[in-house]
């Protein structure tokens, strides 16, 4: 760098932030804050012609968001995304002398601690010029992608130059001006032009080669995220992952260069499993084993991840 580039640096709150996101590794856009009044016009317009299974709707949309800056902030001029790269996790059950993996998709470990240090980041770096940020709860895919770092594959997943689908998104407000506006409408992957690889691979046809956005309310992802029995009409091997589902992703030409970012650990004995699958409530699980599902830091409630972790072993045990 030379002096002249520091000094625009120090100079341009934008370009320090896109310094140091770059430093980590991490891309980060500036969008104003109008366009999160777009956003939820193109969501509230979707369902209103229909687009979503109203019961899905209901429960994974209509509440997910808080479209309004929070009073705190004063004015928000300018949403902030970041996207980084996140790992899968692959752990370990052992069922009678056998050894079973079983993975956790990226983003969802360490899910909220690896969201915080994001907006964290973003609001020391705002605030040693003066501004702020605070978490969003927003669409990050849209606007992810609205903010030009980022399309959409097919299988409505959010792709990132050199991270894939492996990334982690988060959204904040700030008072800061988002200078150009780097707005793009919503576009595909151009891999996907001539590939059908997820929606073959998608256990539920939940991917659809006639629309866009996806049937989310057949997702595996939907269904062991959600309380209740799983449907009858969902086969025993759909289930792949302890939350959510890889099928999309694992087979993905665009995912090819991150396909192996996955981190073993942590491995449960066969006690331990066989708690677990017997669904035994947290305060009777052993510190240690409390220790390897608290790291994992999913956000699923425990009697949840019992059940689908019932259900993914059903197929090898
Ligand atoms: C609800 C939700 C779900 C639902 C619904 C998924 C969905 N596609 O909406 C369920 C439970 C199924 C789900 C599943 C998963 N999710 Co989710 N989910 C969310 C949540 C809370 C909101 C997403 C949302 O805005 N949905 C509304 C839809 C309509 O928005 P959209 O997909 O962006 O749709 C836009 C496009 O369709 C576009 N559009 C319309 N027409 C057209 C036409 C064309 C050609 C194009 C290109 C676009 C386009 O307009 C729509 C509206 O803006 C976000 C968190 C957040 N706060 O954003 C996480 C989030 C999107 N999920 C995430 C992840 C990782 C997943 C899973 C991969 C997890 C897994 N491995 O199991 C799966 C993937 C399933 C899939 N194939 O999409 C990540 C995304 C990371 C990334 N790189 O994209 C997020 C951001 C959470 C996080 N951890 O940070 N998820
Ligand atoms: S599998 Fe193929 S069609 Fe699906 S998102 Fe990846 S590149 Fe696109
Ligand atoms: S996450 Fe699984 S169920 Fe959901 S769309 Fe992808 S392959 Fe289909």
């Amino acid at each position: 760098m030379t002096c002249d580039d520091v000094s625009m640096v120090l100079e341009d709150p934008q370009t320090l932030l896109r310094a140091v996101a770059a430093a980590r590794g991490w891309v980060l856009g500036a969008v104003p804050a109008a366009r999160v009044v777009e956003v939820r016009r193109g969501l509230e317009g979707a369902h209103a012609a229909g687009s979503f299974d109203s019961d899905f709707y209901d429960l994974e949309l209509a509440d997910a968001f808080h479209w309004e800056p929070p009073a705190e902030l004063g004015e928000a001029r300018s949403v902030i995304v970041v996207a980084r790269p996140v790992t899968a996790g692959r752990l370990v059950f052992r069922v009678g002398g056998r050894t079973i993996p079983v993975v956790v998709p990226p983003t969802y470990r360490r899910f909220r601690a690896v969201g915080q240090e994001m907006v964290a980041q973003v609001d020391q770096v705002l605030r040693s010029v003066g501004h702020r940020a605070v978490a969003a709860e927003l669409p990050k895919k849209a606007l992810a992608v609205g903010a030009g770092l980022a399309r959409y594959g097919r299988n409505n997943i959010a792709y990132f130059p050199r991270m894939g689908s492996y990334a982690q998104i988060a959204a904040a407000w700030s008072d800061l001006p988002a200078g150009e506006d780097p707005w793009r409408q919503p576009a595909m992957l151009e891999d996907c032009a001539a590939c059908r690889a997820c929606v073959v691979a998608c256990p539920t046809g939940a991917i659809s080669t006639e629309r866009f956005p996806l049937h989310g309310e057949l997702c595996v992802t939907h269904l062991n995220e959600w309380p209740g029995s799983f449907p009858d009409w969902l086969p025993g091997s759909a289930h792949n992952a302890l939350v959510g589902c890889m099928r999309c992703q694992t087979t993905c030409p665009a995912d090819k260069d991150v396909a192996g970012w996955v981190e073993d650990g942590p491995v449960f004995s066969d006690e331990e499993t066989r708690l677990l699958l017997a669904a035994v409530p947290r305060e009777e699980l052993a510190a240690e084993t409390l220790a390897k599902l608290d790291g994992l830091d999913t956000f699923m409630e425990h009697g949840l991840l019992c059940r689908n972790l019932a259900a993914v072993l059903a197929g090898e045990i």
